[in-house]
């Protein structure tokens, strides 16, 4: 190696960071470098560019949020919320039985205020505080069918900038529901109407499945928080019940409460994100089906009635289900048996919206196999992204991408790229794969100018929730990593 370039080398990957840059092709041609930004991170769960230039991350199992300068990888630390939880740390916690478990995520969204350092310096955060316990008393979660019940919270905090630090928490919400599998957790601000909003998406609670197999799904009910993206106001209106007053008054299930949702039918969306006037989302599908969703007031997205495209691919199946460890040989859920897609799709009516994109739409009998072997006790596998989050790319500074969805694949390890079409509210072609690599891909930020995709990489190597990956080797674990666009090429 040449000295310059040790120099330059060293430069790049800044303190701590022990990877040299390396050059990456992209399938049309790309040429990027890869730089570890930050490592030693506890599962990185947001990265959200900030107008100070800077990288806001929450940390899932670390519970704290930070800024990380993307030049050098230097990180401050801004808020430390482990007191704030009732369970312990990760590396504490008991999964077993009598223990208090880890839920799926823990800190999960933050969210910005677009006018953070222009009067309105809020920064929101999303995460799990409270173990409410298990449907049988003292015995952990597992093998209980009944369900493993957390809450969790969102709260907005005043960012000061002369402390550089979080302070004066106010509770947008304290009782959300949540659990030990499908959280969601994603934050987002997106103005409509031409006023900012705040968006949350939460799972529905993995009802129906593994663990949470006796759970009833409420995906469907526009009365339950579980399955829902949710929406809140940026700051309190003048309603005297203070949890009124973060709840927009023409939300459109206020008829009997005030109520936050926005839409229903979503199984785990852990994907929002807001660019060309419109709300993009992804969330988990079951076996097959991640789907890519454009978010609309009231809208329902269908499950567990319908799952991906209303194909009727899971007619005679169910959204999910657990093997009965006491009663082998049967299911043990309660997601209802689709008996048709499309006759539910008609049910649900014109607010019924099939996603624009489904990751992939399995035929009946691959499904039904995958069910089998589960049902036998034996780990199917299937084909899934994974999809954890969306960012929507705007620039023109990589020639073709401009008004892409760009989403992080925990499962595959890659980026995948959909080209929206000319009115932006479809895909054109198919998926276009980047960065591939032994990675859980969590999160997204995208520089300003374009030229820089940044990407959070789990710190470990297997899902958070039931489903169980291959032990795998990841060339940076709870790490960030930046990808520079090179144009014409690396110099
Ligand atoms: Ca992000
Ligand atoms: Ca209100
Ligand atoms: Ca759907
Ligand atoms: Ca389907």
């Amino acid at each position: 190696m040449k000295t310059g370039y040790l120099v330059l080398a060293l430069l790049i990957m800044g303190c701590g960071n022990d990877k040299a840059p390396e050059t990456i092709t992209g399938p049309k041609g790309e040429i990027f470098t890869r730089r570890v930004v930050a490592n030693q991170l506890s599962d990185p769960w947001e990265i959200t560019y900030g107008p100070d230039n800077h990288l806001w991350v929450t940390e899932a199992k670390g519970y704290r949020v930070s800024k990380i300068n993307p030049i050098d990888g230097s990180k401050k630390v801004l808020l430390d919320l482990n007191g704030l939880k009732n369970f312990d740390r990760y590396d504490k916690a008991k999964d077993g039985k009598d223990g208090k478990p880890w839920p799926q995520g823990g800190l999960m969204g933050l969210a910005l205020h677009a006018q953070l350092l222009a009067g309105k310096p809020y920064v929101y955060l999303a995460y799990v505080h409270h173990f409410a316990g298990a449907a049988k008393e003292g015995n952990g979660c597992e093998d209980l069918f009944g369900g493993c019940f957390y809450k969790a919270r969102i709260v907005r905090y005043t960012y000061d900038s002369k402390l550089d630090s979080l302070v004066q928490p106010e509770i947008i919400s304290d009782t959300l529901p949540a659990s030990s599998d499908h959280n969601g957790g994603r934050l987002l601000m997106a103005t409509v109407d031409d006023k900012p909003y705040l968006f949350y998406a939460i799972g529905e609670m993995g009802a129906g499945q593994f663990d949470n197999g006796g759970r009833t799904n409420h995906a469907q009910n526009t009365g339950s928080y579980e399955g829902k993206i949710l929406r809140f106001n940026a700051e309190p209106d003048a309603d005297p019940n203070p949890y009124d007053k973060w709840i927009p008054n023409d939300n459109p299930f206020n008829a009997r409460v005030q109520n936050a949702v926005w839409t229903t039918g979503h199984r785990n969306p852990q994907g929002l994100a807001f660019a060309l006037g419109k709300i993009y989302s992804t969330e988990h599908g079951p076996y097959s089906d991640d789907e890519v969703n454009i978010i609309e007031r009231a809208s329902n997205y269908g499950h567990p009635l319908i799952e991906g495209l209303s194909d009727g691919n899971y007619n005679g199946l169910a959204a999910g289900a657990s093997d009965h460890k006491e009663l082998p040989g049967i299911w043990h859920t309660t997601y209802p048996l689709i008996t048709s897609e499309q006759a539910n799709a008609s049910a649900i009516g014109a607010s019924y919206r099939n996603p624009v994109k489904s990751l992939y739409p399995t035929p009946h009998s691959e499904l039904q196999n995958i069910l089998n072997k589960t049902l036998e006790g034996d780990r199917a596998e299937w084909i899934s992204e994974a999809p954890s989050s969306i960012d929507v790319y705007t620039s023109s500074a990589i020639p073709g991408w401009k008004n892409s969805l760009l989403i992080p694949a925990l499962k595959t390890g890659q980026l995948v790229r959909l080209q929206l079409n000319a009115a932006n509210d479809g895909i054109m072609g198919d998926t276009i794969n980047y960065f591939k690599d032994v990675a859980r891909y969590r999160d997204l930020a995208i520089s300003p100018d374009g030229r820089n995709i940044y990407l959070s990489v789990d710190s470990s190597s297997k899902s958070s929730g039931p489903t169980e990956g291959k032990s795998k080797k990841s060339f940076c674990r709870g790490c960030i990593v930046a990808f520079t666009y090179e144009p014409g090429g690396k110099q």
